[in-house]
C-alpha cells in the first residue's frame, strides 16, 4: 500500500506523521508532498529519510491512500486527479464535505458512508468533537435541538494561528487574526455569511446533521476564538426526545467509544483544553439539567482539535478502511 500525505508540512500534515509512526500505520512507500516552498526539505519518518516533493498532476501516479490537509482549493483540484489514478482520498479540508455523494466520517458514528466514493470527508474539529457525545444521546435518547457555543484553539487556525498567539503576547501586533488574540476572545471564525453567521457556525450544522443522518436537526452555533495554543472546547445544550436521568446520560457517554467521562466539579475536575491537549480521546463533563427547557441537558467537552480533530480521525478512517 502506497501512501501519500498532501500538506505534509502544515501543522496536520505533521501530525499525520506523528500518528502513523505511533499507531504503526501501515505503509510500503510514503510519499510526502507540498507546495514548491517546501520541496525539497528532508522530514524523517519511521527513521527513514524523506525528501518533501512538489505536489503536481502526476503525484499521485503509484499512490493507493492519499490524506489530504493542504486546504480547500488544492483538495477541490487534486483530489479528484489522486482518485481517477486509482487513489482512496481522505480530505482533512472543508471542500467535500457537503457533496451529497461523498461520506463525511467519524468512524466510531458513521464508518459505513466512507464506501458512497473513493473521496471521503473529515469533518471539522469542533464538530468532531461535539458530535461524538451527541451520538451516544442519539442512540439512547433521540436528539431535537442542539445550541453550540464554542471556545477554538488559535491551531485551529493552522501554524499562522499559533504564531499569532506568541506574537501577541510578546507584546508584537496581530498578523492575521482580527484582534488581538492575547487580550480577548473573537466571536468571528472563518468568513461571515449573509444570514450573519459564520462559516465555521454553519459547517457545525450542516456537518451535525449529515454525520448523524438527521436532517432536520434544530442546531444553532456561536463560533469563538480564545487565546489557548491547542484542543478546542464546546458548550453543547441538547433537547431530547425521550426523557432523561443525568444517571442515563453518564452512562451513555461512558459507554460511547472514544469518549472520557470527568464530571467532579468539587474537586475541580472536568473536561479542560489542558487535559485534552496531546490526547486522543474526547473529555466530557459538566454534565446538568438545563433549567429553563424541557428535556434538555447542557454539558462541555474538549478535544485535541489536531488529532481527533483533524489527524488522528482520517488516519482511523484510513485503518478501518484498510481492515476491511
Ligand atoms: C478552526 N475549525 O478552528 C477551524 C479549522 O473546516 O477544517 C478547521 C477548518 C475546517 O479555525
Amino acid at each position: 500500500m502506497n501512501l501519500a500525505i498532501v500538506g505534509a508540512t502544515g501543522l496536520v500534515g505533521r501530525t499525520f506523521i506523528k500518528i502513523i509512526e505511533e499507531r504503526n500505520f501501515p505503509y510500503e512507500d510514503l510519499k510526502l508532498l507540498a507546495s514548491s516552498r517546501s520541496a525539497g526539505k528532508k522530514v524523517t519518518v519511521n527513521d527513514i529519510e524523506y525528501m518533501i516533493e512538489e505536489l503536481n498532476e502526476h503525484s499521485f501516479d503509484d499512490v493507493d491512500l492519499a490524506l489530504f490537509s493542504a486546504g480547500g482549493e488544492i483538495s477541490k483540484k487534486f483530489a479528484p486527479i489522486a482518485r481517477e489514478h486509482g487513489a482512496t482520498v481522505v480530505d482533512n479540508s472543508s471542500a467535500w464535505r457537503e457533496d451529497p455523494t461523498i461520506g463525511l466520517v467519524i468512524p466510531e458514528i458513521n464508518q459505513g458512508d466512507a464506501s458512497m466514493n473513493k473521496i471521503i470527508a473529515n469533518p471539522n474539529c469542533s464538530t468532531i468533537q461535539s458530535v461524538l457525545p451527541l451520538y451516544a444521546l442519539q442512540k439512547k435518547y433521540g436528539l431535537k435541538q442542539i445550541t453550540y457555543t464554542t471556545f477554538q484553539a488559535v491551531s485551529g487556525a493552522g501554524q499562522r494561528g499559533v504564531d499569532d498567539l506568541r506574537r501577541t503576547k510578546n507584546g508584537e501586533a496581530p498578523q492575521y487574526f482580527p484582534h488581538n488574540i492575547s487580550k480577548t476572545a473573537i466571536p468571528e471564525i472563518d468568513v461571515f455569511l449573509e444570514n450573519g453567521y459564520t462559516k465555521e457556525e454553519m459547517k457545525m450544522v450542516n456537518e451535525t446533521r449529515k454525520i448523524l443522518h438527521q436532517e432536520d436537526l434544530a442546531i444553532s452555533a456561536t463560533c469563538v476564538r480564545v487565546p489557548v495554543e491547542n484542543s478546542h472546547g464546546v458548550s453543547i445544550q441538547v433537547t431530547l426526545e425521550k426523557d432523561f436521568t443525568l444517571e442515563g446520560v453518564r452512562e451513555a457517554f461512558q459507554n460511547q467509544e472514544g469518549l472520557v467521562f470527568v464530571d467532579d466539579g468539587p474537586h475541580h475536575l472536568y473536561p479542560t483544553s489542558e487535559l485534552s491537549n496531546g490526547v486522543d480521546d474526547v473529555f466530557v463533563g459538566r454534565l446538568r439539567k438545563d433549567l429553563s427547557r424541557e428535556n434538555s441537558l447542557l454539558f462541555y467537552c474538549t478535544g485535541d482539535n489536531i488529532r481527533k480533530g483533524a489527524a488522528l480521525n482520517a488516519v482511523q478512517i484510513a485503518e478501518k478502511l484498510l481492515k476491511k
